[in-house]
């Protein structure tokens, strides 16, 4: 459901509307660089999102691409809940945009509740704002933007729906451990998970204590919340597979479920290993590698991730680096392999997966053990960390501790449906 506003620099309008959205009125001062935006909406509630494309200067091919739209408001980037007349706002982020002969054209977008945009971004400072974007390149400031590493949680919708795969890792590959068993996995629903790992600024919002111990000059508030206790980010009398979605009171979920309505949860395990492989089977979400060539091993993972062999860059001794720094997977995620080990939702066990039939692992949204060979609360942890070793980087790589274990190796990023039950 889209409708296409065309303007050739402040020539006025011409358009193209379908389904829910029509055309109303356009107008462009340059004097501001705002763009105003008038359309009908029929089909409502939905989130109808607003992008900024050109196809001049920017790309030779004559494409219309997507530019940094700027702050988006008024009735775009969220959910509207009632159909009529509506009014949308854009401040065009670059004033090479208004120049002239540059073409510039308005994309509004409607998109169903039930298949939401692939970008959310949730403001940690007011309760229950939450906006959408179609495109990493209509995130206002760019996804790399301080605010995303501080103040909002930037979620990357995940297209997982009814797609089989193949969880854990091949006989063979290079640093193995036998709980990796391989095993086919399907998850019955696309869902969104953050783009970075949480930071210490998002974290000061729920008002409990940072236990973080490492810093960075001017920029400690974007690492990765470190040394985190699983009692305080979920709760121990809630483990998961005993109370299904409940959380902990007073933990940082809870917290940020009430003030922001969304439903937020750590990723199963087997969501977390989706996001990572971002469609890749291979030992990494950047390729291929071994033990053959260990230096050129250790460069080549250098590039994606903080581990124990570069993560004293910079500073005196080991620790976690800031969040979004390395290169990330194909879906935009920073950081799933290195800096901080991550939690999920599932016990660990390593004979789970080793005997399919015997354990009854379910192949569509698997949740892992009801319990363990230890008869203890091992939490799972994924994707190794800033304190292990190269070959732990892997997607496949599985750790676990108890839930009161601290330790500043561990941190967590969030997930949460991608079904817009949420206002
Ligand atoms: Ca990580």
């Amino acid at each position: 459901m889209r409708a296409v506003f065309f303007s050739c620099l402040l020539a006025g309008l011409s358009a193209t509307a379908a389904n829910s959205l029509s055309v109303g009125s356009f107008a462009v001062d340059a004097t501001n660089r705002l763009v105003t935006v008038g359309y009908s909406l029929s089909e409502a509630p939905c989130i109808v999102t607003l992008d900024i494309e050109t196809n001049t200067q920017f790309d030779a091919s004559g494409d219309w691409i997507p530019v940094n739209a700027g702050r988006t408001y008024g009735d775009a980037a969220r959910r509207v809940e009632y159909n009529g007349a509506k009014t949308a706002y854009c401040k065009v982020g670059g004033e090479e945009l208004l120049m002239p002969g540059v073409k510039m054209r308005v994309v509004l977008t409607a998109w169903e509740l039930s298949a939401p945009p692939p970008y959310m971004a949730v403001d940690m400072e007011y309760d229950g704002l939450v906006s959408y974007y179609s495109c990493a390149d209509s995130v206002p400031g760019g996804v790399g933007h301080d605010d995303y590493k501080t103040s909002k949680i930037l979620m990357r919708k995940i297209p997982a729906r009814e797609i089989k795969w193949r969880q854990g890792s091949p006989d063979g590959e290079y640093g193995r451990n036998s709980g990796e068993c391989a095993h086919r996995v399907e998850l019955s629903a696309d869902y969104y998970i953050g783009v970075y790992e949480v930071t210490r600024g998002q974290w000061a919002y729920c008002g409990l204590a940072d236990p973080s111990e490492f810093s960075w000059p001017g920029r400690s508030m974007m690492l990765p919340l470190h040394k985190a206790d699983y009692r305080n980010v979920r709760g121990t009398d809630k483990i998961f597979m005993r109370t299904g979605s409940e959380v902990g009171s007073g933990t940082f979920i809870d917290w940020c479920r009430k003030h922001t309505g969304v439903p937020f949860d750590l990723p199963s395990e087997a969501q977390w290993e989706f996001a990572c492989r971002a469609g890749s089977g291979n030992p990494t979400y950047r390729g291929y590698y071994g033990d053959d060539n260990q230096a050129r091993t250790i460069e080549d993972i250098g590039k994606i991730a903080w581990f124990s062999e570069n993560s004293a860059e910079g500073c005196s001794e080991r620790q976690v680096h800031e969040v979004g720094l390395k290169q990330p997977n194909d879906w935009g995620l920073y950081d799933m392999i290195g800096n901080v080990r991550e939690f999920c939702l599932d016990l660990y066990s390593e004979t789970y997966y080793q005997n399919l039939s015997a354990s009854s692992s379910p192949t569509v949204d698997p949740l892992g053990p009801p319990q363990n060979e230890y008869n203890r609360d091992y939490i799972v942890n994924r994707g190794g960390g800033f304190d292990i070793n190269w070959w732990k980087q892997r997607s496949a790589s599985r750790e676990c501790d108890l839930p009161h274990a601290q330790s500043n190796r561990y941190g967590f990023r969030l997930c949460a449906p991608a079904v817009v039950a949420w206002r």
